[in-house]
């Protein structure tokens, strides 16, 4: 149960990646736990909302699902642009998604928040057998650059929920850090509390 008022966190979030990576699966897998094999592509950007509860904090994801065609890049910065954390999806059966993923973590590092909370995510892992972009590989680069990385599957729900709540353990840690403006709003900045094993 979340403790009211303990410690309450509005944290924008964006999801960035190639067109075609799964990044509204994985909203819509998070959000209504449902899968379409024949997702729309996302024109613009769309907005939801997700709550989490994690330890003694309550989370409140403002979720911005951006549009993965290139001609639309230049609209990023307004939806990176304050935000606490940030998914970089690619799909593993394609080199070309994982190429896109990286300059999108590069365009973050430059002109994002340093203390950005960055996950890169591996989607599509049920096709292990279509394969392209090897999990090893993934993993050294998300080492090399000190991105979270997971794998995950929007259809078949693995780690699509454990993405964000990693990502919500991850934020106040980061708040605590520098917090420069507009990286976590946080209704009760003073108000954090030891943290304490989760939940009876
Ligand atoms: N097998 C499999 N298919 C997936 C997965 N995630 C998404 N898809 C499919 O991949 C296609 C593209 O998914 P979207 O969620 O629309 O991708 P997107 O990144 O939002 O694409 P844009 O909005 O065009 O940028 C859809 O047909 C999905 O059903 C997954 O984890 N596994
Ligand atoms: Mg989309």
């Amino acid at each position: 149960m979340a403790a009211m008022g303990d410690n309450n966190i509005n944290a924008k979030l964006v999801l960035l990646g190639d067109m075609g990576a799964g990044k509204s699966s994985l909203v819509l897998r998070l959000v209504k736990g449902q899968f379409l094999e024949f997702q729309e592509s996302t024109i613009g950007a769309a907005f939801f909302s997700q709550t989490l509860a994690v330890n003694d904090a309550t989370v409140k994801f403002e979720i911005w699902d951006t549009d993965g065609q290139e001609r639309y890049h230049s609209l990023a910065p307004m939806y990176y642009r304050g935000a606490a954390a940030a998914i970089v999806v690619y799909d593993i059966t394609s080199v070309d998604s994982f190429t896109r993923a990286k300059k999108w973590v590069e365009e973050l590092r430059k002109q994002g928040n340093p203390n950005l909370v960055i996950a890169l995510a591996g989607n599509k892992a049920d096709l292990e057998d279509k394969r392209k972009v090897s999990a090893e590989e993934a993993r050294a680069y998300a080492e090399e650059n000190a991105l979270f990385f997971i794998e995950t599957s929007a259809k078949t729900a693995i780690n699509v929920n454990d993405t964000f709540y990693e990502i919500a353990r991850r934020l106040p840690r980061a708040q605590s850090a520098q917090n420069p403006t507009g990286m976590v709003l946080a209704d009760r900045p003073a108000a954090r509390v030891a943290t304490s094993a989760c939940c009876s």
